[in-house]
């Protein structure tokens, strides 16, 4: 090793406090953390998780506070709002966008989205109320505990109306992993709007290109495609027409897919709710705790036997959508799987041609046909999504994998910076820098490594 070369111990300090300052940067009113300046100008649901679980080993207050801050979106109903949108004239159109004064139950002192996104709080409340006090975790829990309760119960209510157990998810933005394959292929197959289709047939999609938002801090290549886009402007404009209702939005029809990674995260989501639960001796709703058992054992339905995968299902007809991605490796965090199945996820996790390319772990498996390298959610390594696996993996006693593939993971930090996401065959960093999530899920990997010496 030559004399500027730090070995990786040497190094970590300064990766913790290069990554503090991202969050400090990103840092909103001491309030929130908005996922990357410019970008990404409001609060998000599971960034706000990924980012409080970061800042819970050096400011258990200020973590405490990014939750607080997204429950402040949050809906009558118990819906809790993938956006809240920030104030000011700047980002009156992304307001106007949503409109969520549509719907009764939506806050009136604060403008959000009229979606969700994945169920990453219950983890998060939970990575916090580890770094703090007895007393003061019974605090932490019961203040968040009936704001989590409604939460959970809504996605019953609402997400699984003929009690299968999974919940449906009405939009790809509730994927958080917005043109991932199976999404993309059913819109193509059956919900493109026709000005939709005649732009794509015209070439007149290109126009697009000047009006959106992310083309201008990032690569278009490595964003959706101008196509992809308009589409799920168009299924969101439909959300907001039907005023974000439910019955009325099951009553036309309607874009719904029981997402796989979504309902993966649910359920170790409803792990941790027990858990807050009885550590503050709350007895949760009995229905809520029938259901909960109900989604363990529908995650089943949606493993292929002939492919050996976890996939997505349509809600109205029922077909599993068998177009692989790495939400088929979520079924280890959320925990319930068998042990044989957990062994056969693992298998696909090692095969090269698939989910084990130089840096893992790509969004959609490297012989797909959606598979591009640098594109969104078709391809490149994310670090949330490895974080996720990392921890499936420590709950399957595969610690062996789960430090490997925290050492590539935070290799590519190391080489290139906070990026949103990297390319899984050569590294190459896309997307924007000094991205929050990255930043702190980077402090937490560097944590456990250094726990786990
Ligand atoms: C739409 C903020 C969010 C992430 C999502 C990611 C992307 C939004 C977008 O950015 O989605 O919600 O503008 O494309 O797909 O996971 O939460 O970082």
């Amino acid at each position: 090793m030559s004399k500027d070369q730090k070995a990786p111990e040497e190094k970590q300090p300064d990766l913790i406090s290069e990554a503090k300052e991202v969050l400090a940067k990103n840092n909103r009113d001491d309030k929130y953390t908005v996922p990357a300046d410019g970008l990404y100008p409001h609060q998000w649901l599971w960034d706000s998780a990924f980012i409080s679980i970061g800042m819970s080993h050096y400011d258990t207050y200020r973590a405490q506070k990014e939750i607080l801050s997204i429950l402040r979106g949050q809906w009558a109903n118990g819906m809790i709002p993938n956006n809240v949108l920030s104030a000011g004239i700047a980002y009156r159109q992304d307001r106007e966008i949503w409109r969520s004064y549509v719907s009764p139950y939506a806050p009136d002192n604060v403008a959000t989205s009229g979606i969700t996104q994945p169920p990453m709080l219950a983890e998060a409340v939970v990575r916090i109320g580890k770094k703090l006090s007895k007393t003061e975790r019974r605090t932490w829990y019961g203040r968040v505990y009936q704001a989590l309760v409604n939460y959970h119960q809504w996605l019953y209510n609402e997400r699984d109306p003929h009690h299968e157990g999974l919940t449906l998810q009405i939009h790809p933005w509730e994927t958080g992993m917005d043109n991932t394959p199976s999404w993309m292929y059913e819109m193509h197959q059956h919900l493109l709007p026709f000005w939709v289709r005649i732009a794509k047939a015209t070439k007149l999609d290109k126009l697009f290109t000047y009006i959106r938002r992310d083309v201008r801090y990032s690569a278009p290549e490595h964003r959706m495609t101008n196509v992809d886009v308009m589409a799920l402007y168009s299924v969101q404009r439909r959300l907001r027409r039907k005023q974000y209702d439910i019955q009325r939005l099951l009553n036309h029809s309607l874009f719904a897919i029981e997402d796989l990674a979504f309902n993966s995260i649910f359920i170790r989501a409803n792990h941790h709710l027990r858990q807050i639960a009885k550590t503050i001796g709350e007895d949760l709703p009995e229905d809520l705790i029938a259901n909960m058992r109900l989604t363990e054992k529908a995650l089943e339905q949606l493993w292929d036997a002939y492919s050996g995968q976890y996939y997505c299902r349509n809600f109205a007809t029922h077909k599993l959508i068998k177009v692989p991605t790495i939400a088929t490796l979520l079924p280890l965090y959320a925990g319930c799987i068998s042990k044989e199945r957990a062994g056969q996820l693992v298998s696909l996790l090692k095969t090269s041609r698939q989910f084990n390319p130089k840096y893992p772990v790509p969004s959609t498996p490297i012989h797909s046909e959606f598979f591009d390298e640098f594109r969104y959610w078709q391809g490149p390594t994310w670090v949330n999504m490895n974080w996720l696996i990392i921890d499936g993996l420590r709950q399957y006693k595969e610690d062996e994998l789960a430090d490997k593939l925290t050492d590539k993971t935070l290799e590519l930090v190391k080489n290139h910076g906070f990026y949103e996401y990297f390319s899984p065959l050569s590294g190459e960093p896309a997307g924007v820098n000094d991205f929050s999530w990255t930043a702190a899920l980077t402090i937490d990997l560097l944590n456990n490594q250094k726990s786990a010496k």
